[in-house]
């Protein structure tokens, strides 16, 4: 067996990988060097992917539910008529806006959910969500208002690296995580700064690292931002060339009390300081925000200190700095400086940020009796009922609704929920892509190949085929024979035939079922799937023509964005597809007057008044972090627990003070109790983290068939301790990482 190119699919990086099958097993498992990103890297995870690909509760036919909540078997024609008649039934009675869409991709697979907008909008759907709404809307909203965009740090060429709430050697989010960072730990020249109150494995690198109190991010990062105000670390020029706003800022930075806020932090304001002025001289700072600060107190508030302490010391634009991608796809969309007025969920009445509904305000907006409630809805390649907050009642939801179609490739606690579960190959049985492309200079894009069929007798159909069924079974498919002629002319005449063909607003609703149905079939090795990404590498092309010839792509007018598009079918490792000048980033800013806009009042207010700390509750003395990344976690991709190497039952991490005095032994049971609810943990005792401060890993508490076939859970599912009403103000995102909580030691009986 040769080895075949494809792509790891636990996290955002997707890592180039090669498999070596043994017969449907992934023998063996490597690095792909050829791979423009990861070169070769991939972290301990990638190596155990025959969990996903070979797990033993994959499904393998249509599945509808019988009145007494079991599955029966239905063919295809069967199963997609019917779902289509459902949903066509829902829009009938109620409006097709009471159809709402969750999910879409996974940390690997996007191309499924570029054709579900198809038929979400034949249907007149108008509200969809995914996990993006309870992690990074509230950073999109900013960098919307501040950019008309969003920033991502150039962690290869920086000089200051900095995570807030992020810890990379485990959970990456940047290519080549772990030499990365022991690239920039090991240079004298260089200083990695990490903002966590747990003494993390990246905290463990880094030459300066900042321990909040949990929760007290909004406090730290206001201290530090006021330090470069009141210091005045500010390089003038580049603020008076390249942003608005900065007196606005400036008067409500200088009358924030470093010392004071310091303290409430508990970090040493000395310390705070020497970070800032480190910050402040840096020829170039790269910054990463992620969930420790994103699923906490202020989180919004948080995203906006972390923005303007790049924005404020002229980190923005240059390499080794923060970008705006050019994005293959629209992961992101910004709308603040467009014609469209902010929108807001129909019932709650929750901003709408890059299009989605904040994930913890959904099961508010289906269990109530307002006339525009969700009623039926369409999860795909997500797990809702066990990843948003509150699972209980998320649960209630979803069954509440009239109508529940999974699409997926197991039985998970969401498909046992359904009235339909309709089965896709797994993503090393199809053709699959993912959007997740936010590199500069360099940025890169993978269509990967399949690497082995779908398991014999098994009765698949890939997303694509799900969404171009549903579309013609509701009678949204134009006839499509003009542009199938148009093709037979060849790519110009289509190209100008399928512009042409978008006035029609019935095609232009349907548009990428459109092309995978006429273009679809005419692309090599059965690449229909890829249609999609035809018009994506035009619109690239089209915005971008310089970034994408300094990639090596060819071609005058048209012909670039075919070229790009035949490029990407004709790497099967993938490829850069722009680069970047140095300068190009500042070219991005989507603002009117194209500056970054320093000054967003209302988070401004909320800095002016922070107050004395987070919230304490003497019931419930400790913060819990519930959903930890660590060695052996991928949130729930892998369903097998045997996967795990170590740590099998998800441990709860406590500091020694903590552990002793509530009698708590290495490996022994603790009782965790939140408002939401109670459930027992084995303790690891750990000086990593703070007195006060616990955490459970994510991605436990799923149930997986045992060897006689019955399902037994592992571990701790972490959102039967958390409650959907505990989410910030702004952006609905939920407070993950800070659960007031108990915890006990159980005795034994
Ligand atoms: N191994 C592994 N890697 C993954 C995943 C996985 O499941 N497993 N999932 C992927 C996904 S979907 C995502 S979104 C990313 C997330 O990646 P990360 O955000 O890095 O992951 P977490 O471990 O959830 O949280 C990061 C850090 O926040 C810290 N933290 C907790 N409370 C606070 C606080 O109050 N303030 C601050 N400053 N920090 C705090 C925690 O100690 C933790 O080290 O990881 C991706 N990578
Ligand atoms: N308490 C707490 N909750 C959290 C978090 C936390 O830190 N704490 N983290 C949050 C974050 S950051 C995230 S990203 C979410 C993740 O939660 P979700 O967005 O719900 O997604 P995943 O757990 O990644 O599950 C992916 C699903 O895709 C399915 N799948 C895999 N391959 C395919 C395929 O080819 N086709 C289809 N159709 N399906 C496929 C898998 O079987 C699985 O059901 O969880 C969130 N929930
Ligand atoms: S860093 Fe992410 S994509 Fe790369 S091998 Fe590890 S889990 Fe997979
Ligand atoms: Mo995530």
């Amino acid at each position: 067996m040769e080895w075949q190119p494809t792509a790891c699919v636990l996290c955002a990086c997707n890592c180039g990988i090669e498999v070596k099958l043994d017969g449907r097993r992934f023998e063996r498992v490597r690095g792909d060097k050829a791979h423009p990103s990861s070169q070769g890297y991939t972290c301990e995870k990638a190596l155990r992917l025959d969990h996903y690909q070979n797990g033993a509760d994959r499904l393998t036919h249509p599945l509808r539910r019988r009145a007494d909540g079991t599955f029966e078997r239905v063919d295809w024609d069967t199963a997609i008529r019917e779902v289509a008649a459902a949903f066509a039934g829902t829009r009938d009675a109620h409006g097709g806006e009471t159809i709402f869409y969750y999910g879409g991709g996974g940390q690997g697979n996007h191309l499924g959910g570029s054709y579900a907008g198809s038929f979400m909008r034949a249907l007149g759907a108008r509200y969809r969500s995914n996990a993006l709404a309870q992690e990074k809307t509230g950073q999109f909203w900013v960098g919307d208002r501040m950019l008309g965009n969003v920033a991502t740090g150039d962690f290869e060429h920086c000089e200051v690296a900095l995570f807030v709430g992020k810890n990379p050697w485990q959970s990456h989010g940047i290519p080549r995580a772990r030499p990365t960072l022991r690239e920039i730990a090991r240079d004298p020249g260089r200083c990695l700064i990490v903002i966590d109150p747990r003494r993390t494995e990246t905290a463990e690198l880094a030459d300066i690292h900042l321990r909040p109190k949990p929760g007290a991010d909004a406090w730290l990062l206001a201290a530090l931002t006021a330090t470069l105000v009141q210091e005045d670390l500010l390089p003038h020029e580049w603020l008076a060339a390249h942003t608005t706003g900065l007196d606005e800022v400036r008067d409500v930075l200088a009358a924030v009390p470093v010392a004071r806020y310091a303290e409430i932090a508990g970090v040493d304001e000395d310390l705070v300081r020497r970070t800032a002025r480190r910050i402040a001289a840096a020829d170039s700072v790269a910054v990463h925000e992620d969930l420790g600060v994103q699923m906490t107190l202020h989180s919004t508030v948080n995203s906006y200190l972390d923005t303007l302490l790049w924005a404020l010391t002229g980190n923005f634009g240059r390499p080794g700095t923060n970008n705006p991608p050019i994005l293959f796809a629209p992961l992101v969309t910004f709308s603040h400086w467009g014609p469209r007025a902010e929108r807001f969920s129909p019932v709650a009445g929750a901003r709408i940020i890059s299009g989605l509904v904040p994930c913890n305000v959904i099961a508010d907006e289906i269990l109530t009796d307002h006339p525009r409630r969700y009623r039926a809805m369409l999860v795909e390649t997500a797990n809702p009922a066990h990843s948003l907050a509150g699972s209980g009642r998320m649960r209630e939801a979803l069954e509440a609704l009239d109508l529940l179609v999974v699409v997926d490739v197991a039985m998970t606690e969401t498909a046992r929920l359904a009235d339909y579960i309709l089965p896709a190959p797994s993503q090393f049985e199809k053709w699959e892509a993912t959007f997740f492309n936010v590199e500069t200079p360099a940025n890169y894009f993978h269509l990967r190949r399949p690497v082995l069929d779908p398991p014999p007798g098994s009765d698949l159909l890939p997303e694509p085929e799900i969404h171009a069924r549903l579309c013609e079974a509701v009678g949204a498919v134009p006839d499509l024979t003009p542009l199938r002629k148009a093709l037979a002319e060849g790519r110009p005449a289509f190209a100008s035939a399928f512009l042409a063909a978008l006035a029609d607003p019935a095609l232009a609703k349907v548009a990428p079922v459109a092309l995978y149905r006429t273009l679809g079939p005419t692309l090599p090795g059965g690449a229909a799937a890829a249609a999609g990404l035809w018009a994506l590498a035009h619109k690239v092309a089209l915005a971008q023509p310089a970034a994408v010839r300094r990639a090596g792509i060819e071609g005058e007018g048209l012909e670039l964005g075919d070229n790009l598009f035949d490029a990407v079918l004709a790497s099967p490792s993938g490829l850069v597809f722009t680069m970047d000048e140095p300068e190009d980033g500042l070219t991005r800013v989507g603002t009117p007057d194209g500056r970054i806009h320093l000054a967003l009042p209302d988070l401004l207010a909320e800095v002016a008044a922070l107050g004395d700390g987070p919230p304490a509750d003497p019931d419930y003395p400790f913060v819990l972090s519930a959903g930890e990344r660590r060695a052996f976690t991928a949130n729930t991709i892998f369903r097998d627990p045997a996967w795990r190497r170590r740590d099998p039952a998800g441990s709860l991490r406590i500091c020694p003070a903590d552990a002793a005095a509530l009698g708590l032994a290495e490996g022994s049971p603790a009782r965790v109790t939140t408002r939401q609810g109670t459930v027992e943990a084995p303790v690891e005792i750990t000086d990593t983290l703070l007195p006060g401060h616990i955490s459970l890993p994510n991605g436990l508490g799923l149930t997986y068939p045992d060897a006689d076939g019955a399902l037994t859970p592992t571990g701790v599912s972490p959102n039967d301790l958390t409650t959907a009403s505990d989410r910030d103000p702004y952006a609905g995102t939920p407070w993950h990482k800070h659960v007031p909580a108990r915890v006990e030691a159980v005795l034994a009986t």
